[in-house]
């Protein structure tokens, strides 16, 4: 499987290609395991709890892969092999895999490339794929758009805490666990899941089928992490039954395509001789008021469709 990452994470044209004749023959294998995203700001405790969560899993018999999107990993690898050694036990478990996020390029490409890891690892027969996001800038959103269940990690912070995390991330979220639930700072978590479970009910939820609720949990001395799993176990049956899954994951993938499209047109601009000369004659037009920059785009997009649409 990590051999098939690397095909996958690979810019290379010819190992593009190997890896998209390798997912497709493995698409009918794909699509049976449970898809977590945990989102998290930095020092929340998202290694601690994943070590911990993730052991819950392989406890149970079942097999987890832990998998990243982080943007900004190009300066130390990905959060994950940042502080593996917060993972020890998890990653030396034959049950578990553990892959930083692979690094470079836009968020729509270490996305991309974090979707496909995804699928290998259903096909290789994973049971939980536990996709990791630092809670900063878009990569929640795209995290996201690629699981079932969007799990928001926070510090028990109450009042003072809501104020920094950003609406939007809380409207994405279908779970919220409250860590560091233990020892001076459990009454502070117990007051902030009282708060959070207020600010929830101000929000719509995504689907009629299953209510956000806030958890509390200590992931150091691994409480409260039964209840996340049980959570998962009743979001899936719920929305399975709703059809809203399947639902899910049909826009998911039409909204992948879309995502595609516009990366590949990007690419090909860039690539096209004719098109990359146009672009800083363009640029500069723009730059100076000399046109508008709808009338430059589209005066670039005729150019590579093959319609001249002079503006
Ligand atoms: N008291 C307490 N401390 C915790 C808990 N979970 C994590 N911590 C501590 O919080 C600190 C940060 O934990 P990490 O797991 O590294 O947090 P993270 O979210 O992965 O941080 P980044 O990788 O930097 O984004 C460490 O010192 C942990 O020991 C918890 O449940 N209770
Ligand atoms: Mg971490």
């Amino acid at each position: 499987m990590a051999r098939g990452i690397t095909l996958v994470e690979s810019s290379r044209a010819d190992h593009q290609k190997i890896a998209q004749a390798l997912l497709a023959a493995l698409l009918p294998e794909t699509g049976k395991a449970v898809r977590l995203g945990l989102s998290g700001t930095p020092g929340v405790g998202k290694s601690t709890f994943i070590e911990a969560f993730g052991r819950l899993l392989t406890g149970k018999g079942l097999r987890v892969a832990v998998l990243a999107v982080d943007p900004s990993s190009a300066r130390t690898g990905g959060s994950i092999l940042g502080d593996k050694t917060r993972m020890e036990l998890l990653a030396r478990d034959p049950r578990a895999f553990i892959r930083p996020s692979p690094s470079g390029g836009t968020l729509g490409g270490v996305a991309r490339r974090t979707r496909e890891a995804m699928l290998l690892a259903e096909a290789a027969g994973y049971d939980v794929i536990l996709v990791e996001t630092v809670g900063v800038g878009q990569s929640e959103t795209s995290v996201a758009d690629m699981v079932d269940m969007f799990v928001l990690l926070l510090a028990p912070g109450g009042g003072d805490e809501l104020q920094g995390i950003k609406r939007g991330i809380m409207e994405l979220a279908d779970l919220i666990v409250v860590n560091k639930a233990d020892g001076d700072l459990a009454p502070a978590a117990r007051r902030a899941q009282t708060e959070y479970q207020a600010a929830l009910h101000l929000m719509r939820p995504k689907t009629a089928a299953w209510t956000p609720h806030v958890l509390l949990a200590s992931a150091l001395k691994g409480e409260g992490l039964d209840k996340v799993w049980e959570a998962a176990e009743a979001y899936r049956t719920a929305l399975t039954k709703s059809g809203d899954l399947d639902r899910l994951r049909a826009n998911q993938a039409k909204a992948w395509f879309w995502t595609e499209l516009r990366e590949g047109l990007i690419a090909s601009l860039k690539t096209d001789p004719k098109a990359a000369a146009l672009v800083p004659q363009l640029e500069r037009e723009v730059g100076e008021g000399g046109t508008t920059p709808t009338a430059a785009a589209r005066r670039l997009l005729g150019l590579v469709l093959g319609r001249a649409e002079e503006a």
